[in-house]
């Protein structure tokens, strides 16, 4: 276990520092503009047992797992409205302090599961007191609607370890279908939205003044 604390080390300092990077793009968007793009931001390091579930399951030896498991870094950023995704894709590429390696856009071709979501795996340098370590982490982008049905049919896939019963299938994916529907719809009055809001926050300053 010890191993396994040491190993993790870089990925759980990469995770805390990108928490604090991609959370302060929210917050210039907020000083600067009416309506942020970013919603939210989750990071977390994979457990150790679903590292080892997913080498086994992918084949990938454990001397190989930093440059071949790009997701033991994990965050997340959710936006509220589908064309606020392409917005902080274009923000990551620019940024200087990590490089992108790959991009996988599961919008424009969802996953058979009805899974919608953009992943962005990046390079990340972490300095270290052994000087300096790159490090894979995997950026998922998506809107609230594609987070709310992935993470439901991520328990459930962990209750059913993919073998659904066909009655929860066809829910799911009438689930997947309404979540799409809600991204295009709220897309629609997207302008209507975001008056109503920067009218709130606006209103919100203000009491906090008196
Ligand atoms: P966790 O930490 O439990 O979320 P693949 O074999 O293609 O699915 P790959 O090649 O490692 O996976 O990379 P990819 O495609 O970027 O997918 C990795 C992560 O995307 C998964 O991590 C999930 O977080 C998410 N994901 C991908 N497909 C689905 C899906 O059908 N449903 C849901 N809910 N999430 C999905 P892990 O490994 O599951 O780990």
């Amino acid at each position: 276990m010890k191993h396994w604390d040491q190993f993790l080390i870089p990925y759980k300092q990469a995770i805390d520092e990108l928490k604090i990077k991609l959370k302060g793009m929210r917050s210039q968007f907020e000083q600067e503009y009416e309506h942020s793009p970013i919603e939210f931001v989750t990071g977390r390091v994979k457990p150790v047992a679903s590292i080892l579930d997913k080498a086994h399951q992918k084949r990938i030896p454990l001397d190989k797992l930093v440059t071949e498991m790009q997701d033991i870094a994990g965050l997340r950023m959710m936006c509220q409205f589908v064309d606020d995704i392409e917005t902080v894709v274009k923000l990551l590429r620019n940024r200087n302090d990590f490089r992108v390696v790959e991009e996988r856009n599961y919008i424009s071709h969802k996953k058979p599961s009805g899974y919608r979501s953009y992943h962005v795996v990046i390079e990340y340098p972490v300095q270290t007191i052994s000087g300096e370590k790159k490090i894979l982490a995997e950026i998922q982008i998506r809107t609230l609607a594609m987070n709310f049905w992935a993470t439901i049919e991520h328990s459930l896939n962990y209750k059913y370890k993919g073998q659904f019963p066909e009655e929860i299938n066809t829910r799911l994916e009438r689930a997947a279908e309404a979540a799409f529907r809600l991204d295009e719809e709220m897309s629609q009055i997207k302008e209507e939205i975001q008056e109503a809001q920067a009218y709130f926050s606006k209103n919100k300053e203000a009491v906090k003044k008196i």
